[in-house]
């Protein structure tokens, strides 16, 4: 299998950890922003990444890819066989990749505008140096138009962590006994928030202030952390080289 992917995005974090849950190797393919997205429109009719190359099969979106790889490798299974558990695990997974991936995009975006380190870390693999430095030297002032806009979304943000603290202080996974799709998509968006170690040296356990660095979240952080360990979601090697997708 193929995983056409941008490193940092959560979408493509939640197929990577799908596919660590289901102990399938795959091949990374960068997708360069901009020019490899038309490309990555002609391979699957649409421009987004996580974009999945199985066999002759091309699959879009991360709940697609998650529903395929569920009936080509159904163990372990990621949705439990109870319907209502089921349900349950679908209407989570839908919420993280909506409402909660909202808020951790602007929380980032916004963490991003206030620190110039972290905004040379998140570019690209394939950013040169220099245009990587530029970049995190533009003044933070220029982006602070942005601060007022996400108050409430930020505060919801916070909200949704506190609930999702004080579920699991109760219970090991989110659904049922063992981990599931749920988990892994609630896990895939907090990578923005607090960087797991996979994300590589530069970004690791650093994320958005007054979250990563929270004491009332680090009981989350951990939850995922472990969860990364139990489905084998390990730092893989070198970043791969971005790849210039070329479809015949
Ligand atoms: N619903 C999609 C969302 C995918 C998505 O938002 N991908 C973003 C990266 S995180 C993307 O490709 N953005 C580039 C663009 O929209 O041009 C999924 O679950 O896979």
């Amino acid at each position: 299998m193929e995983l056409f992917q941008f490193r940092h995005s959560a979408f493509c974090e939640k197929v990577r950890l799908i596919l660590a849950a289901k102990g399938q190797p795959y091949d990374v393919r960068e997708v360069t922003p901009g020019i490899g997205q038309l490309e990555l429109f002609r391979l699957s009719g649409q421009r987004q990444v996580p974009v999945l190359l199985d066999g002759g099969e091309t699959i879009a979106d991360s709940t697609a890819i998650a529903l395929h790889l569920e009936r080509r490798f159904p163990d372990p299974p990621l949705l439990p066989a109870d319907p209502a558990e089921r349900a349950q695990v679908r209407l989570l997974e839908d919420w993280a990749d909506t409402a909660l991936a909202g808020g951790a995009r602007l929380a980032l975006l916004q963490a991003a505008a206030e620190d110039g380190a972290l905004r040379s870390a998140l570019l690209p693999v394939a950013t040169p140096d220099p245009l990587r430095q530029i970049f995190g030297a533009v003044p933070s002032d220029l982006f602070s138009g942005l601060t007022p806009l996400l108050r409430p979304e930020r505060l919801q943000l916070i909200q949704a962590l506190e609930q999702l603290v004080a579920l699991l202080a109760v219970r090991p996974y989110l659904v049922g006994e063992r981990p599931t799709l749920a988990d892994l998509a609630v896990a895939a968006q907090l990578y923005l928030l607090r960087f797991p170690a996979v994300a590589g040296l530069d970004l690791a356990a650093r994320g958005v202030t007054g979250i990563a660095d929270q004491p009332a979240f680090e009981p989350l952080f951990r939850w995922r952390d472990e969860l990364y360990r139990t489905v084998g979601r390990r730092v893989e090697g070198p970043a791969a080289e971005p790849v210039t997708i070329t479809v015949d």
